[in-house]
């Protein structure tokens, strides 16, 4: 069994219904099992693309699936959520990057680990230092690079569960 990071983000339709969804669909698949959940955060969009403000949060999950299947599930969770891919960096319904596998190195097509843009993102690391602080990245730990990241304009949301009932 590997432990795995998924950063979780929406900012069109139903957001909160949309992370909910994510996890619930994690859950449910064969050889994945969810076993933390970082609250949720509303934060300003990042990137060229003019959008509306999105939700994120993270999870951290235990598979026996290769790297490769699992980045397959999270691509097909975020289809069958009507994910289109338009822009890059545009908005969507639901993105299910893999930030961090088992601490593995890859830089192939289609799939890097871990996430490249992952320590330059405070609406990554908020949510990720929530569920996995002690996490290594480039050297440091998550807790390291959140403290250190200008998170001005990540709110929480304490009104947003994605752990309870709806
Ligand atoms: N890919 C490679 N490595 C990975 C990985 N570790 N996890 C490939 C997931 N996917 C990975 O992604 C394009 C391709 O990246 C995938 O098909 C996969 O093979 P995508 O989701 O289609 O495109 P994208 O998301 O537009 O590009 P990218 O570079 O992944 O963008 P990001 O980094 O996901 O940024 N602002 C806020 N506040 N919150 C957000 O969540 N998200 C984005 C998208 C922009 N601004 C945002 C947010
Ligand atoms: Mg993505």
């Amino acid at each position: 069994m590997v432990e795995a990071t998924l950063g979780l983000g929406s900012n069109l339709g139903d957001r909160a219904a949309m992370l909910r969804s994510a996890v619930a669909a994690l859950s449910a698949a064969d050889a994945v099992a969810v076993t933390a959940i970082s609250p949720v955060y509303e934060t300003p969009p990042w990137g060229p693309v003019p959008q509306g403000p999105y939700l994120n949060a993270c999870v951290a999950v235990e598979t026996s699936l290769p790297a490769r299947a699992l980045l397959d599930l999270c691509l097909a969770i975020e289809r069958r959520h009507g994910r289109e891919r338009a822009v890059r960096w545009g908005p969507r319904t639901l993105d299910i990057d893999i930030l961090d596998y088992g601490g593995q190195h890859l830089d192939e097509p289609g799939l890097a680990l871990p996430h490249p843009r992952l320590v330059e993102r405070a609406f990554v690391l908020v949510p990720l230092a929530d569920i996995a602080p002690g996490l290594v990245v480039e050297g440091r730990t998550v807790a390291a690079w959140r403290a250190a990241i200008d998170a001005s304009g990540v709110a929480a949301r304490p009104d947003i569960s994605l752990t309870g009932p709806a």
